[in-house]
């Protein structure tokens, strides 16, 4: 599984591999990271926050996700090409992948359709097409309006 910074490999990539699992076991405990001289997030540290509106989706209407994502710091990630992909638990459906449009902030604003009623699972996926770790959203889409 690879983070986002990963691809500025410094000089060393084996030795660096070992120094981001270390990094990987300290983030998952919780604790802080001073990182030395290089800047990376892996993906497994991103915090990803979502907002929908509607709050209830409706089936066949509009959605509108904005999501933002922030580093183990709680800065707003900027630059990198987010997707945000959705789909049903139940087999025999294509999941809906949605490229967001980054606004002001690092917050990223998704259009999306759903096209069945019943329980959705969102997720965002980094540029590199990998599953942004802790990202997942479960929604409930109703058939109708209140
Ligand atoms: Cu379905």
């Amino acid at each position: 599984m690879r983070g986002i910074g990963e691809r500025a490999l410094p000089h060393d990539a084996p030795v660096f591999r070992g120094v981001l699992s270390d990094l990987r076991a300290v983030t998952v405990a919780g604790l802080a990271i001073s990182a030395a001289c290089v800047r990376f997030v892996p993906a497994s540290t991103l915090i990803v926050q979502w907002k929908l509106t509607p709050a209830a989706p409706v089936v066949n209407a509009d959605t509108i996700a904005e999501v933002t994502i922030l580093d183990q710091s709680r800065r707003p990630v900027k630059g990198a090409a987010f997707r945000v992909e959705a789909f049903m638990t139940h087999p025999g459906m294509a999941p809906v992948l949605e490229t967001a449009t980054p606004t002001s902030d690092g917050v990223q604003s998704i259009r999306l359709r759903f096209t069945m009623a019943g329980e959705w699972i969102l997720s965002v996926k980094d540029e590199q097409g990998i599953r942004v770790q802790g990202s997942e959203f479960r929604v409930l889409v109703r058939v109708s309006g209140p």
